[in-house]
């Protein structure tokens, strides 16, 4: 197969094979054909990719409904106050583009940095009050408030 010198010129023979109807250079035309529609095919892949790409981390990140979700953005853990019973998860979801801590007073729970974008899950055991903070920025403050599950619920689950 002929390559042409430069892109233009490519172009151009392009144009010229699809607007007319010779015979001499069908040969060519059709290789020429064949290799565009290829590389369509790859472009083609590639968007699909990047598209399943992005869609794949929003329902990653999407909490099921029996997880408490707190969010870290602006240097502020919101809600400020969280009630949740015992036993049930929290998580921490950090939306700054730094790390932060999600640290106990008296260290019932510590996070450790969780990084931007990063998450960290608690399971609080028993019922109590925790303010807790973060060990990287003191005036972040909130609130962890476990409650103890309801005696009928409690009276189903397993020990
Ligand atoms: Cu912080």
């Amino acid at each position: 197969m002929r390559i042409s010198s430069t892109p233009g010129a490519c172009r151009a023979s392009w144009n010229r094979a699809v607007a007319e109807d010779g015979v001499s250079e069908s040969a060519v035309r059709g290789s020429r054909r064949a290799t565009l529609s290829g590389l369509g095919a790859v472009v083609f892949a590639a968007t699909l990719s990047t598209v399943a790409g992005r869609g794949a981390p929003a329902r990653a990140s999407a909490a099921p409904a029996n997880v408490h979700v707190i969010t870290i953005e602006g240097m502020q853990f919101r809600p400020q106050a969280l009630t949740v019973e015992a036993g049930q998860q929290v998580r921490w979801v950090n939306k700054d583009p730094f790390p932060h801590t999600a640290t106990a007073d008296g260290g019932a729970f510590d996070s450790r940095e969780i990084a931007s974008g990063g998450t960290w899950n608690y399971r609080p055991a028993r019922a109590g009050e925790l303010g807790y903070g973060c060990r990287l920025h003191p005036t972040m403050r909130a609130r962890l408030i476990v409650q103890a599950p309801p005696r009928s619920r409690r009276a189903d689950e397993p020990a």
